[in-house]
């Protein structure tokens, strides 16, 4: 553990990372930023029990009055969940003056690496990661979660990245920064609501116990990169191809028109996307998280025995 006075995990949590037993890490702005309520309340708390019935501890990561929480209560997560967008999202850039001025903030991919790292957490699991936007040519908006896989050395369970992105353009920059991308049963990267991306994954990895391995030889040989493992949802809960793809190409249209940038262009695209669909991909999006939360905590169980 990096101790450090900001830092406030939660007891549960603690002991379980003292006695060296599972633990799989959250994040939060999925909650506030990434699905509307009351479902992005009850997705948490559901994925939190998956997590248990599948032999971890959960910590859902979050800021809250200036400080780094690792493990959240059912009130924490209600609470992030009824205030949604009018929390602070935050990436690494907000930690130092948000945690100065005791604010709440909602951790990104990014930030929930951080605090996972600095309590000892070395797995995590979520929806999508943020990646590079189409257009970034000229716009540079790339999202600090590739840094942030680049330099920290959690492992990240995803269902690949949405095509919001340009995900070429994504694997070239994960590819720079040393991360490896990961396929769990797959060669092909998932993009998040389909199965299928038409781009190739580095390794194809079929259990959690090879997971395990190699994410734990990186750590022992001291590498500092982070590992993104990408988990194709399940089929009877994947979108049509043509309905997702005509949604996101509106979506990003109405970005575009509006002007909209920075950080509130990955939850304009997913609120909008959702919408478009008539809430068909936020029940995708719920499930593949679920699913993402079970391979993590398969993993974290057999990264504790080896
Ligand atoms: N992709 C999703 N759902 C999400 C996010 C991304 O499908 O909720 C959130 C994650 O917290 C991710 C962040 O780290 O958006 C990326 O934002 P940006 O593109 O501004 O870096
Ligand atoms: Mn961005």
């Amino acid at each position: 553990m990096l101790m450090n006075k900001y830092l406030d995990v939660n007891p549960e949590v603690a002991e379980a990372i003292a006695a060296g037993k599972p633990v799989v890490a959250l994040e939060s702005t999925i909650i506030s930023h990434g699905m509307p309520y009351p479902q992005n309340v009850e997705t948490a708390l559901a994925v939190e029990q998956i997590i248990r019935d599948n032999g971890a501890v959960p910590a859902t990561i979050a800021i809250i009055g200036g400080k780094l929480k690792a493990g959240l209560t059912a009130e924490e997560i209600e609470y992030f969940g009824k205030k949604g967008q009018a929390i602070h999202k935050a990436s690494r850039r907000d930690l130092a003056v948000l945690c100065a001025r005791g604010e709440d903030g909602a951790t990104t991919v990014t930030t929930t690496m951080i605090i996972a790292h600095m309590a000892g957490i070395k797995i995590f699991a979520t929806g999508g990661i943020g990646g590079v936007h189409r257009g970034a040519e000229t716009t540079m908006d790339i999202s600090a979660d590739l840094e942030e896989l680049g330099q920290t050395p959690v492992m990240v369970v995803c269902a690949g990245a949405k095509s919001i992105l340009d995900l070429g353009l994504t694997l070239e920059y994960l590819e720079t920064k040393g991360v490896p991308v990961i396929g769990y049963g797959t060669e092909e990267l998932p993009a998040f609501y389909t199965r299928q991306s038409g781009f190739g994954v580095d390794y194809r990895i079929d259990t959690p116990e090879e997971l395990a391995a190699a994410f734990k030889a990186g750590h022992e040989m001291g590498l500092k990169s982070g590992m993104l493992v990408t988990n194709p949802i399940p089929e009877e809960f994947a979108m049509p191809k043509a309905v997702i793809d005509a949604a996101i190409d509106q979506a990003i249209a109405e970005c575009n028109e509006k002007g909209i940038h920075g950080k509130e262009t990955t939850p304009f695209l997913l609120a909008r996307v959702a919408e478009l669909t008539g809430g068909d991909s936020l029940a995708s999006n719920i499930r593949l998280v679920f699913n993402n939360a079970k391979v993590a905590a398969q993993t974290a169980v057999a990264y504790c025995k080896n």
